[in-house]
């Protein structure tokens, strides 16, 4: 596969609202998104940071892996995913990943914020850190 850059740093926060000001007021970012994905339990905000986003993630019910990851991190956030953005399809990215023998968290690409399609390895696969695969915005 042909990874063409970092698409966003996926950061668990306990509130968005906390969160935002931080990211404005001390780095002087301008979130440009809020949204919601519903079937991730999540909402979401984004900022830009060169070519790069950086994705801040509340939970918006305890079932959601964010709630549980800032569970096991006694209740702080933290850094909670990487995101590749993989040039020639997420499809053919998971075919390769399985083929190699990764193990994968999604079978099929999935729609994830933006409209994009992504899909999740098993961070055992990464050596612990959870690795999206998204498609490359630039290619869509
Ligand atoms: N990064 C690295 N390792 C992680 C992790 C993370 N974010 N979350 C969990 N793990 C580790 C756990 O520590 C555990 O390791 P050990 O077995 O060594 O203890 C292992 O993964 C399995 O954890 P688990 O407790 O059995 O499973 P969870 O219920 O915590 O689920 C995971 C973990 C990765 C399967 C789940 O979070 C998942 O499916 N993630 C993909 C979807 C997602 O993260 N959505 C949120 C973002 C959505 C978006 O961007 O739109």
């Amino acid at each position: 596969m042909q990874i063409s850059h970092i698409e966003h740093v996926g950061i668990a926060v306990t509130s968005l609202e906390e969160a935002i000001p931080f990211y404005e007021n001390l780095l002087g970012f301008k979130y440009f998104a809020i949204e919601e994905v519903e079937d991730q339990h999540v909402k979401t905000a984004f900022f830009k940071v060169g070519q790069t986003k950086i994705e801040l993630l509340e939970a918006t019910s305890p079932e959601s892996a964010i709630a549980k990851f800032i569970e096991k991190n006694g209740g702080r956030g933290g850094i909670q995913h990487i995101a590749f953005a993989v040039e020639d399809g997420v499809a053919n990215a998971l075919a390769e990943v399985q083929e190699k023998g990764g193990r994968v968290l999604d079978k099929e690409p999935r729609r994830g914020a933006e409209g994009l399609n992504i899909a999740f390895m098993h961070p055992k696969t990464s050596c612990g850190a959870l690795v999206e695969l998204c498609e490359d915005p630039n290619k869509k």
